[in-house]
């Protein structure tokens, strides 16, 4: 495609779409410039409408453990046989049963179409389940748009800086307290100022949404404490975390268990999909059960299931120690003047500080001009990163030792 194609279709896109884009992170608006036209993907490698190849450490944002392309055939293969079927499909069933085995807390599960849906639902489980209408989140946490936990929200929200959304009405965002993560003092004293009132705290548990922050040594498991003494719940927003920082997450991870578990990218292999799932009692709430209503009509899709099921099948302990091996590899050699790398498994990001951030406030405090310019170098030399400091670099099977060294070698620049 010439360069006046490419011109074209940025031309007609910005006629169609909000800041010609289906998504705002995608917009470039933090670093600056106009993002690659990028038409194919295999591995971890992408390729722009040039034909120019650039190493991919977007990954579709999280989904893409295993590389562009991996289950295409799996996805095929769904999708020859029709469908969906109005009622419940093998495939759902089948998926549903390896979630479970890589999380025993998630006893019950119901698919939905995106993490956005799953953290929305959640809520309304846990507001139905305690009778309670408040809810903690964390400032720079990001859980999808639903109006209630688009207060203090990370990604995309922290990256144009509107963390707070216009529409969502203050008495809606009332309902939203706000904690520092890790900081259990802040979670303690805003369950202390609203005994009784307070139906859930949902946490992404390595945060990935302000650029990556890894819990602190007794953050997860203290507010599994001060939750359960509270008598609210714990909900886990796993949508990025769950399957990628190990086969049963983060709460496998570190070892605490929540009530509720938020999932999406990873189980759907770059499909639309979410999921929440979590204790029986809680989960059966949910109607046809029990009556909390949620529904959704192309939730459980065939082809969405076959394409996570494949990708969960490809996770063998084999992929998830290549992985390790190789984003261990990327972390070492990223030696970057003025930055400091976070990595927890293969979510990475190089932030533009001396520190490791342990919250927002210090994730705010980095140099983002000076991540947009190594954006651009970067991008120059034939990596493609997430375009803001607030986001992660994903590292899938497809980053082999000569695509690290290739990355590593664009850093030196
Ligand atoms: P979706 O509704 O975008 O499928 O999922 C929302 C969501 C929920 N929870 C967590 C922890 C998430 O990270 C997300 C979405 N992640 C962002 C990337 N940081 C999506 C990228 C985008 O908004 O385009």
């Amino acid at each position: 495609m010439t360069v006046a194609a490419s011109l074209d279709w940025r031309e007609r896109a910005a006629g169609l779409f909000p800041g010609g884009v289906n998504s705002p992170v995608r917009a470039y608006q933090a670093v600056g410039g106009e993002p690659p036209l990028l038409v194919r993907g295999n591995g971890a490698f992408v390729w722009d409408e040039a034909g120019r190849r650039y190493i991919d450490y977007v990954g579709a944002f999280g989904p893409l453990l295993l590389g562009h392309g991996a289950v295409a055939e799996a996805i095929a293969t769904a999708a020859a046989l029709g469908g969906p079927f109005g009622v419940t499909s093998p495939g759902e069933v089948r998926l549903a049963e390896m979630i479970r085995m890589r999380m025993p807390s998630v006893e019950r599960v119901r698919f939905v179409n995106s993490g956005t849906e799953a953290a929305m639902s959640a809520l309304r489980v846990a507001r139905a389940a305690t009778g309670r209408d408040l809810i903690v989140k964390f400032e720079g946490g990001y859980h999808g748009h639903a109006d209630s936990l688009l207060v203090a929200a990370g990604s995309g929200a922290a990256t144009l800086s509107i963390p707070d959304s216009a529409g969502v009405t203050q008495s809606v965002a009332a309902q939203t307290l706000v904690a520092t993560y890790n900081d259990l003092v802040s979670v303690e004293a805003l369950l202390q100022a609203h005994p009784g009132q307070v139906a859930a705290v949902i946490v992404e548990p390595v945060a990935a949404n302000m650029g990556v922050v890894a819990p602190l040594s007794g953050f997860l498991a203290g507010l599994r404490e001060l939750s359960t003494r509270a008598g609210a719940l714990l909900i886990f927003d796993e949508v990025i975390t769950g399957f990628r920082v190990a086969p049963g997450g983060a709460q496998e991870l570190y070892g605490v268990r929540p009530d509720l578990t938020v999932l999406g990218k990873i189980i759907g292999g770059g499909l639309p999909v979410g999921a929440y799932g979590g204790r029986a009692e809680l989960m059966d709430l949910v109607a046809p059960s029990g009556p909390v209503y949620q529904a959704g009509t192309l939730s459980g899709h065939p082809v969405v299931m076959a394409a996570g099921e494949a990708t969960l099948t490809q996770l063998t302990p084999d992929a998830y120690a290549k992985i390790e091996k190789e984003s261990a590899r990327l972390e070492a050699g990223l030696q970057v003047d003025g930055a400091c790398v976070a990595r927890v498994g293969s979510l990475l990001t190089l932030f533009f500080r001396e520190q490791q951030p342990r919250n927002f406030r210090e994730a705010k405090a980095s140099d983002t001009r000076g991540f947009a310019r190594f954006f651009h170098s970067m991008l120059d030399a034939g990596v493609v990163l997430p375009p803001s400091q607030f986001e992660a670099w994903f590292v899938s099977a497809g980053h082999d030792s000569s695509v690290i060294d290739a990355t590593l070698e664009a850093a030196r620049g």
